[in-house]
């Protein structure tokens, strides 16, 4: 408790209730404070509010202690408004919070926890602690606690000593590598839309901010590179406006003091297929429009061919006329943003004169169409009736037209030693046109990473710490392979977050040399084996499959069918060509539709869930920092808590998992000394002032008549339940001590 305030009986014609005056009071602060943290108010306005007059009239002594606390506290910033309360003598008690943190709370069961989750989100407290772990609720507004007032008060302090924050994550990472010369990890996780690309943004800055490099333009740098990689790995999906399409993992390096010198950035499964085509209501990498947008006069249409007239058809699904494209004022704000990005980061002007002229030449491949023609030897030919594209993207690829042509029409075959050109039908040259779009744009995005990383990765040595954002879970009506590979990786983050969190508690238990037997958890294990295993698992058979030329999506099915006997393998009735996976984060059904095409196409399937194998084994070298961030309704509506979505992610997230091992573990472990010091009163009198050692500990423990609880070296181990008891005994003790006084005392009859 950090404060008591009396407060007068009635502090309000209008608000008798005490609760009412409560909720008000929060709501005061709320409007008047939150909002304008940068000018944040002094005690003087502070007393003269009229809510604060009002409450402790002419008490000024009191006004006065108020609005200081307000200001010291920075009650105004925190939204820890929601710490007052009133309590039963109807004083005004502000104290921690303590259900910040919902390993704190008394009862632990989904219901108390959503109901807390609730409350919190409806005062925009979108932040929450599992212990070490923090749940981000996506607020869909913009809050005001993210300024460098904010930075200023999470830097170096308690946790407790804030209400949660992402910054405070952001802080204990930094904190961590500095103090124990250790590299870390924050790992980001969550559905699609839920908020992990503006969670791993706001760790960037808070990141800059610690590591304060004295050299300004490197933070400029640092903080431009998401934006700049996210504007040609990013796109509009049915989910999410800015939907990452690829994984992505920046490590920002420092100095063994803690000064920034510089970042890295590693990507992983760039959703390249999105190129040629989107789903219905979806579009293509943002990148496309806002070159559109930005480079839309006379000169720059003629420099970078862009065609002109009907959008392309790459785009074209998503704007139907090119003023869809041209007029939008964020596109073009955007395409600025871009600019200043890539002069900033070190691009030179060739460099991005070229990155534009690729994406120019990529959309003028996508207009190449093909017509039919017979000659004497051979049927089905294809050629180019219309040159203008494959002149356009030709010349923007420094390349002849015919060679652009031919690469498209033909194609070389090595048998026994000689090559032979064969023609390819119209069908085959547009498979090929559109494979070509699609390398030459995977390889632009990685040339950009590289280039990113070689203008700001400092010499070798220093420390980490790693953010990862990936492409979130994804369920929606068709699924195809693109999902399957995003929701494997996602499947492999679940699979780190649940080994962590039962090491830990595992090795707590090791090291009080507690019997661990008892704890379990939820292993996702046995459904990554079935995805993972060679040869039989789903992905090995996939590229055995992929090797065969006369392979079908049917034989694709018949094999998986044939070898996928488990649980988490599901044939659907009625649903041809199609699987379902029972995922940890529910049932999706994969259509197997151009599987084996967009396997051959990138490197096989297995190898890449391999690299993100690396990716995970390189972060477990590092502490590990989780963030799961939560969608708290399915239409992006601010202030809207939809409880049955929140719990649906809650329970596949691990987090009332985490519950549950608590439940069935030893989920309150504490200090002899504090177990002593909190509960003497239940076998000692007070005056007695008991040694806090463990015999006294076992003292209280028989005295209240609990069973099951375990004493580890220096910890008694309880139960949820066994807490639950131990705190109804001491209230139930207090409050004959208070009768037995108020009686001594004449208070009473
Ligand atoms: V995906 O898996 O890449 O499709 P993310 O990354 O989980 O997804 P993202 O961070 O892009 O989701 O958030 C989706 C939208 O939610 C953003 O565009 C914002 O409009 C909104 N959002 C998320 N977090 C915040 C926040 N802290 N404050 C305000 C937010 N808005
Ligand atoms: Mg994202």
């Amino acid at each position: 408790v950090k404060a008591l305030f009396k407060i007068p009986r009635n502090p309000s014609p209008t608000l008798r209730h005490p609760e009412e005056w409560s909720r008000s009071f929060s709501h005061f602060i709320s409007q008047c404070l939150i909002k304008d943290f940068e000018a944040r108010p002094s005690v003087t306005h502070l007393l003269e509010h009229p809510f604060i007059k009002q409450a402790h009239g002419k008490d000024i002594a009191l006004r006065q202690q108020l609005a200081a606390l307000i200001q010291e506290q920075h009650l105004v910033s925190l939204t820890s408004y929601r710490h007052v309360r009133i309590n039963t003598r109807k004083t005004l008690i502000i104290e921690s919070c303590p259900d910040d943190d919902l390993v704190n709370l008394e009862f632990l069961d989904e219901e108390t926890i959503i109901s807390h989750l609730h409350k919190r989100y409806d005062e925009l407290q979108v932040y929450t602690y599992v212990g070490d772990i923090l749940i981000a609720l996506n607020p869909f507004q913009n809050l005001s606690i993210y300024s460098p007032q904010f930075s200023k008060l999470y830097h170096g302090v308690k946790r407790a000593d804030n209400p949660p924050h992402i910054f405070a994550t952001a802080d204990a990472a930094y904190q961590g590598m500095v103090t124990f010369c250790k590299d870390q990890c924050i790992i980001i996780s969550g559905e699609s839309g839920a908020g992990k690309t503006e969670s791993a943004h706001l760790i960037v800055q808070h990141l800059t901010f610690l590591g304060k490099a004295n050299n300004r333009t490197l933070r400029e740098k640092i903080l431009q590179v998401n934006p700049l990689v996210e504007a040609f790995g990013n796109a509009c999906t049915a989910i999410n406006d800015n939907s990452s399409r690829f994984g992505k993992y920046l490590e920002m390096k420092f100095t063994p003091t803690g000064a920034v010198i510089g970042a890295k950035i590693s990507e992983y499964l760039l959703e390249k297929s999105r190129v040629i085509k989107q789903a219905p209501g979806e579009e293509n990498f943002h990148i496309f429009y806002y070159i559109y947008a930005g480079l839309y006069h006379q000169d720059e249409l003629k420099t970078y061919r862009l065609p002109d007239g009907t959008p392309p058809r790459f785009v074209i699904q998503h704007c139907k006329v090119m003023q869809d494209i041209v007029s939008r004022k964020q596109y073009k704000e955007q395409f600025d943003a871009i600019q200043e990005c890539f002069r900033n980061i070190g691009f030179t002007e060739e460099e991005v004169d070229s990155a534009y002229k690729i994406l120019s030449a990529i959309l003028n491949t996508g207009n190449i169409e093909f017509a039919s023609i017979t000659s004497q030897h051979q049927t089905d030919i294809s050629e180019v009736p219309n040159s203008e594209a494959l002149e356009n993207a030709a010349s923007l690829l420094s390349i002849g037209p015919e060679e652009l042509q031919e690469a498209l029409t033909s194609q070389c075959v090595v048998t026994r030693g000689e090559t032979i050109i064969r023609s390819n039908t119209v069908d085959k040259a547009a498979d090929v046109r559109d494979a070509m779009s699609k390398a030459l744009y995977g390889r632009l995005f990685s040339w950009i990473v590289n280039r990113i990383n070689s203008l700001l990765q400092p010499d070798s040595s220093g420390m980490n710490v790693g953010i990862l954002d990936i492409f979130g879970f994804e369920n929606f009506k068709k699924n195809s392979f693109e999902q399957l590979c995003i929701n494997i990786a996602n499947e492999q983050i679940q699979f780190y977050f649940n080994q962590h969190i039962f090491a830990l508690e595992q090795m707590e238990y090791q090291s009080e040399e507690v019997d661990a037997s008892l704890v379990e958890y939820e292993d996702n294990r046995p459904i990554l084996d079935m995805f993972l295993q060679k040869p039989m698992g789903l992905l090995s058979l996939l590229d055995e499959e992929s090797r065969f030329p006369q392979a079908t999506d049917q034989t694709l099915v018949d094999k998986f069918e044939d070898n996928l006997r488990c649980k988490y393998f599901l044939i659907p009735k009625r649903v041809e060509l199609c699987f379902g996976i029972q995922h940890y984060a529910g049932q999706v059904m994969y259509n197997v539709n151009g599987f084996l095409e967009k396997n051959r196409d990138t490197l096989p399937a297995d190898i890449v869930v391999y690299s993100l194998m690396d990716l995970l084994s390189k972060m477990v070298v590092g502490q590990p920092h989780f963030v799961r961030c939560i969608k708290p309704n399915d239409d992006r509506q601010a202030l809207c808590f939809c409880k049955e979505r929140v719990m649906v992610q809650l329970r596949y997230t691990g987090i009332l998992e985490t519950v549950n091992i608590r439940r069935q573990g030893y989920s309150h472990r504490i200090l002899f000394e504090d177990f002593v010091n909190r509960y003497y009163y239940l076998a000692f009198r007070a005056h007695e002032m008991p040694e806090t050692s463990k015999e006294n500990a076992v003292a209280i423990l028989e005295r209240a008549k609990l069973k099951d609880w375990v004493l580890g070296k220096t910890k008694v181990f309880l139960k949820y339940y066994h807490v639950e008891q131990l705190n109804l005994l001491l209230r139930e003790v207090i409050a004959r001590v208070v009768v037995m006084q108020a009686y001594t005392k004449g208070w009473l009859g």
